[in-house]
């Protein structure tokens, strides 16, 4: 199955910390490399008044249950020091899957499809770029969603690239 998961940082050295927790996700087993998005600055969206985010996408082929993946992301948001304070709030790091194969489900501690993804060009915009041919399942190409979110908000950081394991 492929995994698409969403990474976001604004709070402390954002752009090492996208970088150490592309490290950590495929430092474990279980997850191969297909493809890591370009870095975008972009505006907060929901939550109290905080800084910018730097956000960036990563896909993955993995024969992982989506549970374990939770665990993985969940586990690499702790190593970089997030808190789990206010909803939306600042955050060192955010992990988030947004789709797994073709699978859904919702149970209180995993929905997926993300429910958020399909309005969110901080999760779009990226997930175009390093997936043109993308579909979000109940919601259709990504590149169409994006381009009908709009990218207002949304800056690509052309002087940073993030390294895949190789
Ligand atoms: N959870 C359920 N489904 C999922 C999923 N598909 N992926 C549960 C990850 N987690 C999922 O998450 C709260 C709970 O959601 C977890 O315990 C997990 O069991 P959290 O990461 O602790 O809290 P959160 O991220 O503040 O809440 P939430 O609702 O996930 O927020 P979002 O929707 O992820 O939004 N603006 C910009 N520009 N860039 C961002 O990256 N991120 C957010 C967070 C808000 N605004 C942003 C950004
Ligand atoms: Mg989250």
């Amino acid at each position: 199955m492929k995994v698409v998961l969403s990474l976001g940082s604004n709070l402390g050295r954002r752009f090492d910390t996208l970088q150490g927790a592309i490290d950590a996700i495929f430092d474990a087993p279980g997850l191969a490399f297909v493809a890591v998005s370009p870095v975008y600055e972009t505006d907060p969206v929901g939550g109290p008044e905080q800084g910018p985010y730097l956000n960036a996408v990563v896909i993955a082929e993995t024969m992982l249950e989506p549970r374990a993946l939770l665990e993985r992301a969940q586990s690499v948001e702790d190593s970089f020091g997030r808190a789990r304070g206010e909803r939306w709030g600042p955050r060192t790091l955010d992990v988030d899957l947004i789709v797994v194969g073709d699978q859904s489900c919702d149970d209180g501690e995993l929905t997926l499809p993300h429910p958020r993804a399909h309005e969110r060009a901080f999760v779009l915009v990226p997930w175009a770029e390093a997936d043109p041919t993308a579909v979000l399942p109940g919601h259709g190409p990504v590149a169409e969603l994006a381009a009908s979110v709009g990218t207002a908000g949304v800056r690509l950081r052309a002087d940073r690239t993030l390294q895949v394991p190789m």
